[in-house]
């Protein structure tokens, strides 16, 4: 099919290096004057590092100014990064923390607009105008997945079809009944969602044209595989909910890396280890600056992914900086089912059941039939190996509901018997990730 170049800003996304640059260093000001005060964390930090607001005089200044780190999200959880007063907060979202707490993410109303403004321009960028509609299979609540598309459909004028995750056969008659021009969900699902729309034979009377995956790595196959099933075009949105939640960056319909929204995050791309920038085209940790948000503005946040970034202008004409596919993260972070698992989630909720259960584990997280699964294996006391097999049975539930509850993804639990598992004299092995995506 045809597709159409649609730049919803054509002013911000094709505006010249040093129009955008001038600008973000405008931006940047107000926003170390912002919090600076406001956020006692940042004021703080800056005084450590002998920074005051003044030194900040354009964006090039930007390497003067401290970082900002999932853990001192978690140290200042819930409302500590927030610099606004808290009344002036409209919603919050949030996602996995490395420990049992979330990482929370606070919005003022105009915080959600520029949501919805950034997820519009990503749907605008696959091509889809106020004529679309997206049927929306990201899970909604906490998780930024499917407010954020929704809020993208709305500020587009598009028709939003707030599905949620799950109930597949439930997703398959919509898609169809209401005649869905482009569905969001993660890569996995999407696979999964378009091999069961092919083995049901119906494929052909959909009136699908694009797909938006994101909120976990997938490969350029995986996108091949989805399009040519569903004879559609797929594009691969990039957000956090720190930052934002889905709209911080997206391919366009040349696919050649995702464009930034550069007027409203700056992003940099740091060697991991010692925090100096990379060279174009290099790969290192994503560090984002949030250039217009209000509720909670982050300076510097390492996002510890990892990806590289081109200046050059797009075939499409935008001249916003792009990222590349992600190739993996600096953490032990895996996405599971668009879900984000840290081992140390796991190890908290084994030593909360103390007694029978030992804080040795590994997971093992695999693709089967285009869907992620996670295994937990974990040493339990030998005698549950003795000849009461219903005892291992009830605790095996027992953990997996327990895990079920810590992670917010379901796992198969193998239970092991002690010294099973290998042990390490370095950092222990907790994760093994047999995906083969990069
Ligand atoms: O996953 C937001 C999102 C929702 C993005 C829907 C796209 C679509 P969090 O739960 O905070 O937010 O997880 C953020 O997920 O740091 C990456 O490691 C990973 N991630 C998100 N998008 C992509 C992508 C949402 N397109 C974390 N490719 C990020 C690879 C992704 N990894």
């Amino acid at each position: 099919m045809e597709w159409k170049e649609q730049i919803r800003d054509p002013q911000m996304e094709c505006a010249s290096r040093d129009e955008m640059m001038t600008l973000q260093g405008e931006k940047l000001v107000k926003l170390v004057n912002r919090v600076y005060g406001a956020v006692p964390f940042y004021t703080q930090k800056m005084k450590e590092m002998g920074v005051e607001p003044g030194d900040i005089r354009g964006i090039e200044d930007i390497t003067k100014l401290p970082f900002t780190t999932k853990e001192d999200l978690r140290d200042n959880y819930p409302f500590g990064l927030v610099a606004v007063p808290q009344e002036q907060i409209a919603r919050v979202q949030g996602s996995s923390g490395t420990t049992g707490k979330l990482t929370l993410a606070a919005y003022t109303k105009h915080d959600v607009e520029l949501w919805g403004e950034c997820a519009a321009r990503c749907l605008a960028m696959a091509g889809l105008t106020a004529a679309d509609r997206i049927h929306v299979c990201y899970g909604y609540g906490l998780f930024t997945g499917g407010m954020g598309l929704d809020l993208g459909a709305q500020a587009l004028g598009a028709m939003a079809i707030p599905m949620s995750a799950g109930n597949t056969q439930r997703q398959m008659m919509c898609m169809e009944d209401f005649q869905a021009t482009a569905f969001a969900c993660t890569p996995s699902y999407a696979l999964y969602l378009a091999e069961s729309l092919a083995e049901a034979g119906v494929v052909d009377r959909l009136k699908l044209k694009a797909g938006i995956h994101g909120a976990e790595p997938w490969t350029e196959e995986m996108r091949h595989k989805i399009e040519d099933i569903l004879h559609i075009n797929c594009f691969d949105i990039y957000g956090l909910c720190e930052v934002l939640g889905p709209g911080v960056a997206q391919d366009c319909i040349h696919h050649k890396g995702l464009h930034v929204h550069h007027d409203h995050f700056y992003p940099e791309v740091l060697n991991p280890a010692d925090q100096s920038p990379c060279a174009e085209g290099e790969t290192g940790e994503l560090v984002f600056t949030t250039l217009s948000k209000e509720g909670m503005p982050l300076i510097r946040y390492r996002t510890k992914d990892l990806t590289s970034i081109t200046y050059g202008t797009c075939d499409c004409g935008r001249t916003s900086p792009r990222i590349s596919k992600f190739t993996g993260r600096t953490d032990d972070m895996k996405v599971i089912r668009g879900v984000n698992v840290f081992p140390t989630q796991v190890e908290t909720a084994l030593l909360k059941m103390g007694g029978d259960v030992a804080p040795h584990y590994l997971m093992i997280v695999d693709r089967e039939n285009n869907m992620d699964t996670l295994t937990v294996m974990v040493e339990v006391d030998e005698r549950f190996f003795s000849d009461e097999i219903r005892q291992l049975d009830s605790l095996r539930a027992k953990i997996g509901a327990v895990l079920k509850q810590a992670l917010g993804v379901s796992c198969i639990v193998k239970l092991v018997e002690p010294k099973t598992i290998e042990r390490s004299e370095g950092k222990a092995k907790r994760v093994i990730d047999r995906r083969n995506l990069v």
